[in-house]
């Protein structure tokens, strides 16, 4: 017996494998192993199911094992639970190919697979448009039909740089490796291309502690808002007085005159906090930025600081006692804004451009360490950087 189970607590955070797998070969009264986690089945963790299409020991000619499930890598039960399709096994459980047929590319929750007939296979799975559940619904296919739908479901990965590391970013969209002056950069379409990290580790939860992020940009757009990065989470436009812990950098061209804005914000349960800067930068240069939570301020240094030709300082007061990261699950977007809970699946706001080098610190860094950042040190404040996205290439 082939058990493929559900991984939610304690592993909701810290980990992105959500599925666990053992055998039995005493029908179930006793496990032959310990569970454990089923690599190359990216998914949130959401009940599953499988289906013995054809196995050797029955007659048929190969051994095949279906499961279905979402398949959007990530930790939150609502916005992860998306993308609901079905892959293989051909040795029996012990390994999941990452090719697979969607489903429906929407909110999709608990699924069940049935044979209907020989070669036709049916899913029955909730569904609904702004959750992922809340409506039943049934499709049935041939297996032939099946294949020939199969398509790659299996993110790239941005590795994690960080001495920390673990925190890779999800490339979405089909977002390339572009580049910056001699290195490397991320390049996006401002069509469907973004990041997520999806780790949901405790090191990126910036607490009501001080941090700085810091990341290179360039774009032209004229009009905005355009996010670098958007930390945690969006409000519920349900609940528009319920405040909800995030930070975010967002480049807002057009917001106020011709120059437009360059925006650092902080929420936490307490209120809500920003820094601007009098430019959205979008004269299709590299440019840097490093905003920071700093006693009692909100600093935002472009372009290594005013220390630096063309380089400035905006600060803002900042009395906010609130935590600006969540106690639960979370994700953190870059390149887009997280449209998050209680809206349809997709995201509206997009950075067109290029992005590189976007790192997350557990603490306010001097503005000399902001230098060496922009000037490409890579082991700046190396025990309190808890993510370092340098976008060499994809895994
Ligand atoms: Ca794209
Ligand atoms: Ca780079």
């Amino acid at each position: 017996m082939y058990v493929n189970a559900r991984s939610s607590e304690p592993d909701r955070c810290g980990n992105t494998r959500h599925r666990l797998h053992t055998t039995s070969t005493d029908g179930g009264a006793t496990f032959a192993a310990p569970f454990t986690h089923v690599d190359g089945l990216d998914t949130s963790h959401t009940y599953g199911s499988l289906l013995r299409l054809t196995a050797k020991d029955r007659g048929d000619a190969d051994n095949r094992l279906l499961y279905s499930g979402p398949a959007r890598l990530g930790p939150n039960p609502l916005e992860d639970r998306r993308e609901l399709a079905i892959r293989s096994s051909v040795d029996e459980g012990r390994t999941w190919q990452t090719v697979g047929t969607v489903v429906s590319a929407g909110r999709t929750g608990y699924s069940d697979l049935a044979l209907v007939t020989k070669d036709r296979i049916g899913v029955l799975y909730e569904t609904a448009d702004k959750i992922p559940h809340g409506n039943l619904a049934f499709k049935s296919f041939t297996t032939g039909a099946m294949d020939a739908a199969r398509t790659e479901l299996r993110r790239p990965r941005i590795l994690d740089e960080s001495p920390a590391k673990g925190n890779d970013a999800l490339v979405e969209g089909g977002a390339v490796i572009g580049s910056r002056g001699s290195g490397k950069a991320i390049e996006l379409d401002g069509q469907d291309d973004y990041l997520r990290v999806v780790s949901c580790a405790e090191n990126l939860r910036v607490k009501n502690d001080d941090f700085t992020v810091t990341a290179w940009f360039r774009h032209t757009d004229v009009t905005g808002p355009r996010p670098v990065i958007w930390a945690y989470g969006m409000p519920d436009p349900t609940k528009p007085n319920v405040r909800v812990p995030q930070f975010s950098v967002v480049a807002e061209p057009g917001a106020t005159g011709s120059k437009g804005l360059l925006k650092g914000r902080i929420e936490t349960t307490d209120g809500i906090a920003e820094v601007t800067a009098d430019s959205a930068y979008a004269d299709g240069k590299w440019h840097h930025v490093a905003f920071q939570r700093t006693a009692g301020k909100l600093v935002l240094l472009v372009d290594g600081g005013p220390q630096l030709p063309g380089g400035a300082e905006f600060t803002a007061p900042h009395a906010l006692v609130g935590h600006a990261s969540p106690t639960g699950q979370f994700t953190i977007h870059i390149g887009a804004r997280p449209d998050f809970p209680n809206q349809s699946a997709g995201v509206n706001q997009l950075f067109r451009g290029g992005l590189d080098d976007v790192r997350l610190f557990g603490k306010a860094l001097t503005e000399a360490q902001v230098r060496d950042i922009k000037a490409g040190t890579l082991d700046v404040a190396g025990d309190l950087q808890h993510l370092r996205l340098g976008f060499t290439e994809f895994k």
